[in-house]
């Protein structure tokens, strides 16, 4: 393991006021509390530096197969507190920082939060980055450098708005600026086919050039030698500050070609499970594709001096269709650069590209234009003509005559492509992310590719940066942890399994309720430091934070908290069990049943806060926390005690919040959905909360038609619930989501919500009447949640990965 040396609080001390007269022209007595945090954070990186290039130099002469994770994104959140962690300098920087006045923690709060991504397909690459550090894997992630991350969130009156998410200034000085490694991509012109001396070639010309500018992060590992580099690419007009037509006044038509080229790197779409075809995130993908794979290439042809030997030291991983270009960039960098031939170059490409699925949800299935590929991308273009011929004749020898199968599975149709079918026949391996949902791709989106070729299919159920999730973020938890079963479970997350053998200890049960109190209280003074709102921490914490989409059903949770306000307003004495319920979810600017869905629990909290009765507001409170990011879920999770996992089953591919929640001991409620299927199986069936339909039978009432109104009609809950959305929360009515609920015409709501309904509640019933009548049992289901958590860290996942699909070896000497 490596061990970084010399770093004593003396020696830290040194470094950090060299960096701040060198950087700042400050002492410590004079620095602010900003310019200790980049102080810090430069120090932090020299360590960083060091470590990589010591580890480099071992992957080197190991020659060891390594891993490219394309990623549109990386939710990685703020990065010092990990970094300092993995590293084991905590202890010498919070001496050095005393001696200053100022602490750690202080300086934590200056990071912004990185936020290249939307939601759990980019924290999932974030938390694959760190656990493929810790596990000794040599790992390179590649993205962009948005210059603008995820939105940041305003709630007006209960409609979101969205503002610019200014995160550089802060976030920059992780960055180091690679310009060695700058490569050109080329977008527009046009092809034409002239024979030369080698036979037939491919010229292209009257091309774009645009420069991607790389800069780099780094990751260290947790107990090894290993830090990850995450590589960002920059878009930049090759042919910047145009001279020629600067002189001929053209100064303005210069700069709108700066413009148009750095357009290509400013803004991470804000839409998760949707698919837009817009030609800026077509550019931005192909972008990311040909940087990534040019360095890729060229690393290795510089180390090996030859490309046949890719697929033995290069995995190259497709998170998603999103980078799913590699395919024909792959296949284009191997014909017209290196003149392989075409099934030499193909073999090459499939025995290198993995590909993992992580939807199935129609609407974010990505079909692009066929004639927008071709405008942009004419070279590609060609090259999918290409692959999907010799594709199709081979379907036509394999199942001949069968041209429905063959237009199913065909990559271009319709005058579209299709980017999961290009994924699959590109990849030798393709994944799903749950049990569940890996079962679900073979029998229903890519059915005809499972029987075309089922050894492809696979299944990586999804994991969690523990080490974050846990150590960093509930220190309180793993003092007690500590006490039990040692430190281990931080390298090794399965020994989180030896928690179980104390779920008769009264003492060890006892303080899982003191810590969830203790962390309770910390997120309610964060809510009140936020958002001014005041939160009860004697009340039990119901949590729901995830993306805003349809399918997660938000609505349904309030529906059930319509249900609570009504019994309370018709008897304000009702015993019941007082409960905040938190949401915290941004939803896709253009996205507006979401944001009728937003709008609606923040008016019903609203209500609920305006009700005169102190008894009412006493027993029920909503909350809805603004700007929900990873910082803010890292101070939520811990002091959850119910996590709201309720996604209509079949859709949630896997889900990851749901493990976060687990590991921090919540108990969930939740369908037979995505990973909390697995959750269920290894925590048991009485330690969760499951209701609802199974995924088969969502099928089923799908297929005979779902009528929404035989719910209703045999219900009078629900409609009271109708009622009352239709009559409205603070003078707003719902009417509109009340008829979404119960349309049949021009269709139903798709999630079936009213379907769960009783269920749903029911279980809610059970939940409350144990929390009220057995604490000490709730706490040891807790303490079982914790227990059996350990098999959803992300170190687990990435071995998967490694040994069954990437084919790569763990250097840990
Ligand atoms: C595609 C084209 C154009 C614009 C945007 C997009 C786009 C962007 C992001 C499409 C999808 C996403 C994100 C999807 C996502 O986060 N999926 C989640 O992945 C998690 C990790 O595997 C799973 O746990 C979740 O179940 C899944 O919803």
């Amino acid at each position: 393991m490596y061990e970084v040396k010399n770093f004593n609080a003396k020696e830290a001390k040194t470094i950090i006021e060299g960096k701040l007269s060198r950087f700042f022209g400050v002492t410590g007595q004079e620095a602010t509390t900003d310019q200790f945090y980049k102080a810090v954070v430069m120090a932090v990186r020299d360590i960083l530096l060091e470590k990589r290039n010591k580890y480099h130099q071992t992957v080197k002469k190991a020659k060891a197969k390594r891993v490219y994770y394309l990623c549109m994104e990386f939710l990685l959140g703020r990065s010092l507190k990990n970094n300092v962690f993995n590293l084991g300098i905590e202890k010498s920087l919070n001496e050095a920082l005393a001696s200053f006045g100022t602490s750690l923690e202080e300086l934590y709060e200056m990071e912004p939060d990185a936020g290249l991504g939307n939601g759990g397909l980019g924290r999932l690459a974030a938390c694959f980055m760190d656990a493929l550090a810790s596990g000794d894997y040599p790992a390179m992630g590649y993205s962009i450098r948005y210059e603008y991350g995820l939105f940041k969130q305003k709630i007006v009156d209960g409609w979101q708005t969205e503002l610019p998410d200014i995160w550089l200034p802060g976030g920059e000085v992780w960055l180091t600026q690679r310009a060695d490694k700058t490569f050109t991509v080329k977008f527009d012109g046009h092809i034409r086919e002239v024979w030369k001396e080698g036979g037939m070639q491919v010229e292209y010309f009257d091309y774009q050039e645009i420069e991607a500018v790389p800069y780099d992060m780094m990751i260290s590992g947790y107990g090894s030698e290993a830090v990850s580099v995450l590589r960002l690419w920059t878009a930049q007009n090759k042919h910047k500050f145009d001279m020629r037509s600067f002189s001929q006044g053209d100064y303005m038509r210069s700069m709108q070609a700066d413009n148009e080229a750095e357009l290509i790197s400013k803004v991470l779409y804000p839409s998760d499970n949707h698919f837009e075809g817009k030609s800026l995130r077509l550019k931005q993908q192909y972008f990311l594709v040909s940087a990534s794979l040019q360095n890729i290439l060229s690393e290795h042809l510089h180390r090996y001096g030859t490309l046949d030997t890719l697929p033995d030291m290069a995995a190259i991983h497709i998170n998603d269709t999103h980078p799913a270009l590699a395919v024909p960039e792959l296949m284009r960098i191997l014909l017209d650069d290196n003149y392989f031939e075409w099934d030499t170059a193909w073999n090459i490409t499939t025995s290198t590209l993995a590909y993992t699925n992580h939807t199935v949800l129609a609407e974010a299935l990505e079909t692009w234009a066929e004639d927008l590929v071709s405008r942009r991308l004419p070279r590609i273009h060609g090259i999918l003509k290409e692959i999907n011929r010799r594709f199709c004749d081979d379907l036509w020898k394999r199942f001949p005559g069968d041209w429905n199968k063959i237009s199913r599975m065909s990559i271009l149709s319709h005058n579209t492509v299709r980017m999961a079918n290009l994924s699959i026949v590109g990849s030798h391996s393709v994944n799903g992310v749950s049990e569940l949902h890996s079962e679900i791709i073979k029998s229903s989106i890519f059915r005809d590719f499972y029987e075309y070729t089922p050894e492809k299919f696979t299944n990586v159920t999804n994991g969690i940066a523990h080490r974050r999730w846990l150590n960093q973020s509930n220190p309180e938890l793993c003092a007690l942890l500590n006490d039990c079963i040692g430190e281990g479970y931080a390298k090794d997350a399965s020994r989180l399994a030896e928690f179980a053998k104390f779920d008769r200890d009264e003492s060890v049960l006892k303080r899982i309720g003191e810590i969830k109190r203790i962390k309770k209280e910390q997120f309610a003074e964060y809510a009140k430091k936020k958002q001014g709102i005041e939160i009860d921490p004697n009340t039990v914490f119901d949590v729901q934070a995830k993306r805003m989409h349809e399918y997660k059903r938000q609505l349904l949770n309030a529906l059930h908290i319509i249900s609570c306000y009504n019994a309370l307003r018709d008897d304000p004495n009702l015993d019941v069990l007082p409960k905040t319920y938190i949401f915290g979810a941004k939803a896709a600017a253009g996205y507006d049943m979401a944001k009728q869905i937003m709008k609606l629990i923040c008016f019903l909290a609203e209500d609920i806060r305006r009700n005169p009765d102190p008894r009412i507001r006493e027993k029920l409170n909503v909350v809805y926390m603004e700007n929900y990011n990873v910082t803010m879920s890292e101070a939520l999770m811990p002091a959850s005690e119910i996590s709201e996992q309720i996604s209509l089953a079949g859709k949630e591919a896997s889900g990851t919040g749901n493990m976060k929640f687990m590991i921090n001991g919540a108990l969930t409620i939740g369908t037979l959905d995505g990973a909390n299927v697995e959750m269920a199986e290894r925590v048991g069936e009485d330690n969760i909360f499951i209701f609802g339909l199974k995924a088969d039978e969502v099928d089923e009432v799908w297929r005979n038609g779902y009528n929404s109104s035989s719910y209703y009609n045999h219900d009078a809950e629900l409609r009271r619930i109708v009622e009352s959305l239709i009559v409205g929360f603070n003078g707003c009515s719902f009417a509109e989501i009340a008829n979404y609920l119960l349309r049949k015409s021009p269709v139903a709501d798709p999630y079936m919500c009213l379907a769960d309904y009783e269920s749903y509640t029911q279980t809610h019933h059970k939940m409350s009447e144990l929390y009220r009548n057995d604490p000490t049992e709730w706490n040891r289901k807790s303490l079982r949640n914790i227990a059996a958590a350990g098999y959803f860290s992300a170190d687990r996942s990435v071995r998967d990965y490694a040994e069954r699909i990437w084919g790569l070896k763990r250097l840990d000497k």
